[in-house]
């Protein structure tokens, strides 16, 4: 049976593709809703980009809700220096004619909760957790009757990409993120540890390319452009998909090894704000809450990637 999934995310070209790779895979994945939160760029660019992916992939029937425009208790950062202007930059795509739904995000994260049988909704959340820590906040019942967060986000041994210590999705808004990782839902964490492992080499993005269809030519474009700023930050071989292994995970867990541990948010720090305080080696006897990823057969995770995305 398919799992039954919301998506929270603000895309983001590595977002577009994650969605893209669960529209593709009913057979593993439902998607109730998408929500969208501010981050790497601001909300109205994030919704309206959620809709461009959905309609891209053909999919204008997926209920698309804006959320959050600033984290809880923070002024929102933006990463266009990343993503370029519009968040979405490399192909061009035309404006979303679909609809973007009337409710709020967290009040939709709200009410599926409550409406779906207990443990049967896996959130995956591939931006700040505003919307997710939120809807908890405003709603204390739902978080028992989450089956699972399957998140991007963090870093342990690759340390941060926006501050010395702390990865984008967790600096954004690190109150939301201690929120879920003290809620005891069961976390999967793809950490700057495992994406940077995942990397859209140039032979990867030209597989995808040759799919020769809308889809293909779209993420080829996407993960050029973020190619370019990676392997010039990174010195690596290609741009990482960090947000892909969410999705790639709820279709395929076995590409990927982790440890269940511990891990803590800094939210005071002001030098470390955001770090996430992994317990890799097992130093403390803190409980562990997580599984933190920290590897992946990237040959298995881009096979299934060009495969899916050949279905559209
Ligand atoms: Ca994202």
């Amino acid at each position: 049976m398919a799992r039954k999934i919301i998506i929270d995310t603000d895309p983001g070209q590595d977002d577009a593709v994650a969605i893209l790779l669960a529209l593709a895979s009913p057979e593993e994945i439902e998607v109730l809703g998408i929500t969208a939160v501010a981050g790497n760029v601001p909300l109205p660019l994030t919704q309206k980009n959620s809709r461009i992916v959905c309609e891209l992939a053909d999919r204008p029937d997926v209920k698309v809700f804006a959320g959050c425009d600033a984290p809880m208790k923070r002024k929102l950062h933006t990463a266009e220096h990343v993503h370029g202007k519009t968040g979405l930059n490399g192909p061009v795509l035309p404006d979303p004619t679909m609809p973007l739904q009337d409710q709020h995000a967290v009040d939709f994260i709200i009410e599926t909760l409550r409406a779906e049988p207990e443990g049967t909704v896996t959130l995956c959340p591939l931006g700040p957790l505003t919307n997710i820590a939120t809807a908890f906040e405003k709603a204390p019942d739902i978080v028992s009757r989450v089956q699972e967060i399957v998140l991007m986000g963090g870093a342990y041994f690759e340390v941060g990409n926006i501050t010395p210590a702390a990865e984008f999705n967790i600096y954004v808004d690190p109150e939301a993120a201690d929120l879920v990782f003290k809620s005891d839902i069961p976390l999967v964490v793809m950490p700057l540890d495992v994406t940077h492992k995942v990397l859209a080499t140039r032979p990867r993005i030209e597989a995808i390319r040759a799919l020769d269809t809308k889809v293909g030519h779209a993420v080829a474009e996407m993960t050029d452009f973020f190619e370019r700023f990676d392997v010039e930050k990174y010195g690596s071989l290609g741009g990482p998909l960090h947000d892909p292994c969410v999705t790639a995970y709820l279709i395929r867990p076995e590409i990927f090894e982790g440890r269940h541990i511990n891990v803590e948010i800094e939210t005071s720090s002001e030098l470390t704000l955001g770090m996430t305080v992994a317990d890799w080696w097992r130093v403390t006897d803190r409980a562990p809450n997580a599984l933190f990823i920290g590897s992946a057969d990237d040959e298995a995770f881009f096979d299934l990637l060009t495969e899916r995305l050949g279905r559209f």
